[in-house]
């Protein structure tokens, strides 16, 4: 009997995995691959059925002798084991991130006479409506509270880029890189205070009312499926967050981060340069509870953010708030610095994680922004934010282009540095029915 390879990474099956499976079994005896949750996150979608459990469904499809785990969307580590006579696949990868899997796979085969058999990709006329109800599903709210936590719970560094409007969030959803290894995409949206109240034109003082705030989450939440963390700057008095954190998960928020500061707000990264007050431990741990207490799903987080190290309060103030808002119920940490350095966080993660492993903990390295995201999470930092620089690099783009039209007294210099009509008509297409 001949032995079949192919890798599955889906936990849904389509007419079109049942069609492979048989063409597979149709050469000889099957060996199908499952490709582990961190693979499938990275390349597709956050699994919706964990390992386990897609092992056992393909397991039970007749056709299929064995399953094994693909720890990599390598196949090296498998068919080397395996050396099969044939891999399956769709004819589907010859572009994009696959083409580099695909010919390590016909170079590998090589090596003991092995064949890889394509065969054309097989579209039922339901493809096309089951991928745009899958898609449509990962954007609702509750969906992407659960792929959030999922994300923090598989111990992967968690990377948040800020959005403040629709385009901004489309570029985040949408933004890829590759390199023959991976493929990186960011997992969330940040609603930054700061950038939301900027791009409006007014100061981050929480002077942006919840109603015009919520406008943005929902031009966002329009365009996007992936996780949205918002910035609720202080939460306002505990009578009135209470209100406001229902409205923020009724309307499709994943997690809430308010910070513990009371009076006018100012940013952090003023410091002390301005006057402005954290809140006392009693206090803040009160609007954590009545906050958790106001909300109903449990996949929905409440992030509480300790603003010690900005003030100059100290490590221990900082550590010794950070127990006392987990104990009232703080679903994660963000820990916020101003230093040029990540010292003073790594400090805090690590003398944080010597009692609590679990609560997930975040931060935002605008001002030590060398650190590198493996760092952070070698200290056990779950989630980094990139708070600003999706508005900080398209302002000074639009005053080089207000100032060369006025220099110039025409738009032909300026020109020169805008994306094509043709470019930006084709950004955003007519969706086909
Ligand atoms: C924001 O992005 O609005 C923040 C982070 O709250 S910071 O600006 O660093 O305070
Ligand atoms: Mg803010």
């Amino acid at each position: 009997m001949k032995k079949v390879y192919l890798c599955m990474s889906t936990d849904i099956i389509q007419p079109g995995h049942i069609h492979i499976i048989e063409k597979a079994a149709e050469l000889g005896e099957v060996t199908v691959g499952v490709l582990c949750d961190r693979c499938v996150a990275m390349y597709e979608r956050y699994p919706m059925f964990p390992l386990e459990e897609r092992m056992k469904i393909i397991q039970n499809i007749r056709g299929v002798s064995r399953v094994v785990v693909q720890e990599d969307i390598y196949y090296d580590a498998n068919i080397r084991a395996l050396k099969p006579d044939y891999v399956i696949h769709g004819d589907n990868w010859k572009t994009g991130y696959q083409k580099k899997v695909r010919e390590r796979v016909i170079e590998l085969l090589a090596e003991w006479g092995g064949e890889l058999v394509e065969i054309p990709y097989y579209k039922s006329a339901g493809t096309h409506l089951f991928e745009n109800s899958m898609s449509e599903r990962r954007g609702l709210p509750e969906a992407r509270r659960q792929i959030l936590r999922q994300k923090i719970c598989s111990g992967d560094i968690v990377k948040v880029m800020v959005a403040y409007d629709g385009l901004s969030a489309l570029l985040v959803e949408k933004t890829a890189v590759e390199n023959e290894k991976e493929r990186r995409q960011f997992d969330g949206i940040w609603l930054s205070s700061l950038c939301d109240s900027t791009a409006k034109g007014k100061p981050d003082i929480e002077l942006v009312d919840l109603t015009s705030r919520m406008n943005s989450v929902n031009d966002i939440m329009e365009v996007t499926t992936k996780p949205i963390i918002f910035d609720a700057d202080t939460g306002g008095l505990i009578e009135h967050f209470v209100y406001n954190i229902q409205t923020l998960e009724r309307i499709g928020v994943s997690a809430v981060i308010i910070e513990d500061k009371v009076g006018l707000k100012r940013n952090s990264l003023l410091g002390n340069e301005v006057e402005q007050h954290q809140d006392s431990v009693e206090h803040f741990c009160e609007k954590i509870r009545e906050g958790k207490r106001a909300v109903r799903s449990s996949a929905f987080m409440l992030i509480a953010r300790i603003e010690s190290l900005i003030l100059d309060q100290g490590m221990e103030d900082a550590l010794a708030r950070a127990h006392a808002y987990v104990e009232a119920g703080a679903d994660g940490i963000m820990i916020h610095s101003r230093a040029a350095e990540p010292d003073e966080i790594f400090d805090f993660a690590d003398r944080f994680r010597k009692t609590d492993r679990d609560t997930a903990l975040v931060v935002v390295p605008t001002t030590y922004n060398k650190v590198r995201e493996e760092e952070l999470e070698a200290h056990g930092i779950n989630v980094v934010i990139y708070a600003n620089h999706m508005l900080r690099a398209a302002f000074p783009a639009m005053q080089r282009v207000a100032r060369s039209v006025l220099e110039n007294e025409r738009c032909y210099e300026a020109s020169q540095d805008c994306m094509s009509i043709k470019e930006i008509l084709s950004l955003v297409p007519v969706e086909e029915g």
